[in-house]
């Protein structure tokens, strides 16, 4: 008998194997959401950082729960739609009729569904309550080379807001219609997802203001030894960092990590 015991071995091996392999896909616990586009187009997003246009869906049931003011409920799906956007011949994205980007290819789709009860098998710094994320080609397949871990890292950051980046558009929350740009010695306007000025100079202990006057959010965050994040700012909202250390700071936006600012602090 004593010779079928590595047999046992190998399949207990495969078995834990399988195990991890499960945790690691939970994304296959979503199908693509077919008929999406019959529920409601709650937010669209020129995406000047990456030249696409987005289209985001989900169902009226969901719109209506939360502009009651009732937290996002079980079986949510959040349909992220991707087209490239149409450029003129010198790559620049142009612009329809009602001053938004011109829909292209269709390019891929995102697909966030929440279910109570899911979501256990993560751990802490990287668990999204219970949403699970996956990412489908323009055909519709799952997307097997989508790094999945990495939509997790990035919604993470925006735990306050169930981390639903768009959640502003969809509890209908009221942007004003327009915001002026405004840019100064110690104050940096966000528009057309670009930093202006792209670098600042301060003194230590002067506090840098960002404006947004883009209708997506953005964030402020800061590289270094620790990164230094503010609130995600809404159209019309400022954000205030004060700097005492002398040094040159980089910085991104935590939604749109190829928007990108330097900060110089003086004495
Ligand atoms: C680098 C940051 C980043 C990564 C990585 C990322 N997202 Fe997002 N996601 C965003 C931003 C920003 C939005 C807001 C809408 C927009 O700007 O298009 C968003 C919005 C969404 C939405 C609409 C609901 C919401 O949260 O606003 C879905 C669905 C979504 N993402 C799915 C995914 C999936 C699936 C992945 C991984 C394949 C992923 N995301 C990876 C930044 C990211
Ligand atoms: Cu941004």
């Amino acid at each position: 008998m004593n010779f079928r015991k590595p047999v046992v071995a190998v399949s207990v091996v495969a078995a834990l194997g399988a195990l991890a392999l499960q945790v690691r896909a939970g994304g296959d616990k979503i199908v693509f959401p077919e008929g999406f586009d019959k529920g409601v187009l709650y937010a669209t997003r020129d995406r000047h950082d990456v030249k696409r246009f987005h289209e985001l869906y989900t169902t009226k049931v969901v719109v209506d729960a939360v502009r009651k003011g009732q937290p996002i409920p079980s079986g949510t799906v959040l349909t992220l739609v991707q087209y490239l956007a149409k450029v003129d011949d010198k790559g620049v994205p142009v612009k329809g009729p009602d001053g938004h980007f011109v829909k292209g290819d269709l390019f891929a789709y995102g697909v966030m569904e929440k279910r109570a009860g899911w979501g256990t098998e993560y751990p802490d710094d990287l668990r999204n309550g219970e949403w699970e994320f996956q990412a489908f080609t323009a055909e519709k397949k799952v997307n097997e080379k989508a790094n999945l871990k990495a939509c997790f890292q990035c919604h993470k950051p925006h735990e306050k807001q169930d981390f639903v980046m768009s959640l502003a558009s969809l509890s209908g929350t009221a942007l004003p219609k327009s915001v002026a740009r405004k840019s100064g010695p110690d104050t940096v306007g966000i528009s057309d997802f670009l930093f202006g000025p792209e670098t600042i100079s301060v003194q230590a202990g002067q506090t840098i203001t960002w404006i947004n006057t883009d209708e997506s959010p953005h964030q402020v965050t800061v590289q270094g030894a620790s990164t230094l994040r503010t609130s995600v700012i809404l159209k019309g909202q400022s954000t205030a960092l004060q700097f005492n250390d002398v040094g040159a700071y980089d910085y991104i936006c935590g939604l749109h990590p190829n928007m990108k600012g330097k900060i110089e602090v003086t004495k």
